[in-house]
């Protein structure tokens, strides 16, 4: 299911059909997320297992868009690749590498910069909510952020990627630095890329406030399940997770304006596979006193199998690096030449190496 650009978008060319391949990442900013877990990572699994080929990332060179300690940046990004192979991410199957060890991502981030506009990147809302009020002193990086995302995509000519609901903008502003390169350069060179946003935990909300959404860098450590949490600490969470007084509803049509108990329904069907109509029935007319249990259960018993597997990876760097340093070979074998290709179209000397 590939996503050319349509004749229009090319001027009036048939737009070449391009071979279904998945991109996504993941920024190693924190510990991973029920949120990442959910939203991104079971998903990711599910692609690679329907024999897609699927590329993944830990995105670093994003992570630094805020300040990242050194030492801690390093021991997030190998447990982020833990989190991916508990997971069910195969490293043989998958390609699975940080994005630092692959210069082209950085070289084509670079060029996008130069295609995408202010004016697109101004209207962010990710960005907006990430800089707030100190717009004037947060880094470049973070304001041209979706510019390097864009690269990281169409490095690799995908032509799906898996994400939360957050991502939707950048996405859109992905298939707009595409359909732009496209059509400035006379070419068909990108594909216009699919956002696969599906499932019941599209956005997984913050466990304090059913507004906001669940952040592996939310001040707050109650506002999240990290993959990392024991059982105690997850049932913990789960016990003092925000609701309000009333017992679940007898209809889906009963949640809308109880962002709180809409949240830990929808966690609770994308965790047992239920869809929420099931859920909400199966509940009906139950306290949270009583669901909130059932639903750590549920938590635990999908999550600890994880946990457990990452501890046992993290206790072995030297295996994460090795895997990471492959996905990096294999990954820059398919980047290189798609970004040579872009060097000849933009009009740059490469003649080194000849
Ligand atoms: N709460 C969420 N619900 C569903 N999906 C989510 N994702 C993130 N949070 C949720 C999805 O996880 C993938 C990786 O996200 P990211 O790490 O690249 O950046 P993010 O979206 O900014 O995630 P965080 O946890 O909020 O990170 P910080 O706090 O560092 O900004 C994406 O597919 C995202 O949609």
């Amino acid at each position: 299911m590939s996503s050319p650009a349509s004749p229009d978008q090319m001027g009036g060319q048939t737009p070449k059909a391009f071979k279904p391949r998945i991109f996504s990442g993941i920024q190693p900013s924190g510990g991973l997320t029920l949120g990442n877990y959910l939203g991104a990572l079971k998903r990711f699994v599910e692609k690679q297992d329907e024999g897609i080929e699927t590329i993944y990332c830990l995105v670093d060179m994003h992570a630094i868009t805020v300040w990242q300690d050194p030492a801690k940046l390093r021991q997030q990004t190998r447990e982020g690749a833990a989190a991916f192979i508990a997971a069910g991410i195969d490293p043989a199957r998958s390609i699975l590498f940080n994005q630092s060890q692959v210069g082209a991502h950085a070289e084509l981030g670079w060029i996008f910069n130069c295609v995408a506009r202010m004016g697109w990147m101004g209207r962010m809302t990710q960005f907006k909510d990430k800089a707030g009020k100190n717009s004037e002193n947060v880094s470049l990086g973070l304001f041209a952020y979706p510019a390097l995302m864009a690269a990281d995509i169409l490095l690799y000519h995908a032509t799906m990627v898996p994400v939360g609901e957050d991502q939707k903008q950048h996405l859109e502003l992905t298939r707009d630095i595409a359909i732009k390169f496209n059509n400035d350069y006379g070419v068909d060179f990108f594909p216009v890329v699919e956002p696969l946003i599906e499932g019941a935990a599209t956005r997984v909300m913050s466990l304090r406030d059913g507004s906001k959404k669940m952040s592996k860098s939310d001040p707050s450590d109650q506002s999240r399940i990290n993959l990392t949490d024991d059982a105690d600490t997850i049932a913990a969470k789960i016990r003092k997770a925000k609701t309000d007084t009333e017992p679940l509803p007898e209809t889906v049509d009963g949640l809308r304006d109880r962002p709180e108990a809409k949240n830990l329904v929808n966690i609770y069907s994308a965790l047992s596979g239920q869809s929420v109509a099931e859920v909400v029935a199966e509940f009906a007319n139950t306290q949270f006193g009583s669901f909130k249990p059932r639903l750590a259960e549920l938590a635990v018993a999908r999550l600890s199998p994880i946990t457990g597997e990452m501890n046992r990876l993290m206790a072995d760097p030297a295996e994460i690096d090795r895997i990471l340093a492959d996905g990096a070979d294999r990954a820059d074998a398919i980047a290189r030449p798609i970004l040579e290709q872009v060097y000849a179209i933009t009009g740059m000397i490469r003649s080194r190496g000849k």
